[in-house]
């Protein structure tokens, strides 16, 4: 199925024909995640494009982060697994100064539907938040999202005060600029590129 109608509305910002657009699919017996990936986020691809370029601007982002917040809403249910809840728990934020939800809030829905207990800390999260909320909440894994490349020495920062809380709760990482490497290199306990792959990574570390 093509997408092409949904991505426009996206990029353009247009969240009611997004909304229509979704709806149809789902209609025509789209795959949620197909909607997901080939429709709404491949639109975001194009909006960051486009603004890396200087052909549209912050008010133009927020439209389309919009118009896809409100697809998504749509596909919400359809995400995830209806796992029974006890899996463990999850507290997972955007970094300090990271104002990028959309992808950390996508991870924390299909962690939600895999039966993990997740506590959202919502973004602009500090190391001192973090190690806070896994205290409280005495999560088994802590995820961090990043997507700026100046956000990303956050995470190395929020490890280093996870362990000197003494506190064993795996640290994950995930975000646009983020890889394998980048994890590594700031002793992360795992890193995933997409939502579905957190889900694994999250069930490998609380096996
Ligand atoms: Co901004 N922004 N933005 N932005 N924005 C990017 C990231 C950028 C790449 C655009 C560009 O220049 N081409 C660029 C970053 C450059 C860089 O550092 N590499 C950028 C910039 C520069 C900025 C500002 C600095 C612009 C300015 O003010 N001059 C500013 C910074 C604000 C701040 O954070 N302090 C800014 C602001 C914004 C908006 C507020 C307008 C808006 C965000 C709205 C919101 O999130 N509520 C916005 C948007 C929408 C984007 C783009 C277009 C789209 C991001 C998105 O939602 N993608 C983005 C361009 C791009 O990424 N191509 C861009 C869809 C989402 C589903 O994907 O978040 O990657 P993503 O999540 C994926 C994976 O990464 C992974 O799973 C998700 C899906 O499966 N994942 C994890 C994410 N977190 C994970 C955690 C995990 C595991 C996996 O474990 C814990």
């Amino acid at each position: 199925m093509a997408f092409d109608s949904l991505q426009k509305a996206v990029t353009e910002g247009d969240a009611e024909e997004a909304v229509r657009l979704v709806r149809a699919a789902l209609d025509e017996g789209a795959d949620a995640l197909e909607i997901l990936n080939s429709g709404l986020t491949v639109a975001m691809e194009v909006v960051g494009d486009m603004f890396g370029r200087g052909e549209l601007f912050i008010p133009e982002m927020l439209a389309s982060a919009e118009a896809m917040q409100e697809g998504l809403a749509l596909l919400q249910p359809l995400l995830v697994e209806n796992a029974a809840a006890g899996k463990g728990t999850v507290v997972i934020g955007a970094v300090k100064g990271d104002l990028h939800d959309i992808g950390k809030n996508l991870v924390a829905l299909m962690l939600e539907g895999a039966g993990f207990t997740v506590v959202d800390l919502g973004n602009d999260v500090s190391a001192d938040d973090f190690v806070a909320a896994a205290e409280t909440h005495d999560a088994g894994i802590v995820g961090m999202s990043a997507l700026l490349v100046t956000t990303m020495p956050q995470m190395q920062k929020t490890i280093g005060a996870l362990r000197a809380a003494g506190l064993t709760a795996k640290a994950i990482v995930g975000g646009a600029p983020l890889t394998q490497a980048y994890a590594d290199e700031i002793k992360a306990d795992g890193y995933a590129s997409d939502a579905p792959k957190a889900v694994a990574l999250c069930k490998s570390l609380i096996a």
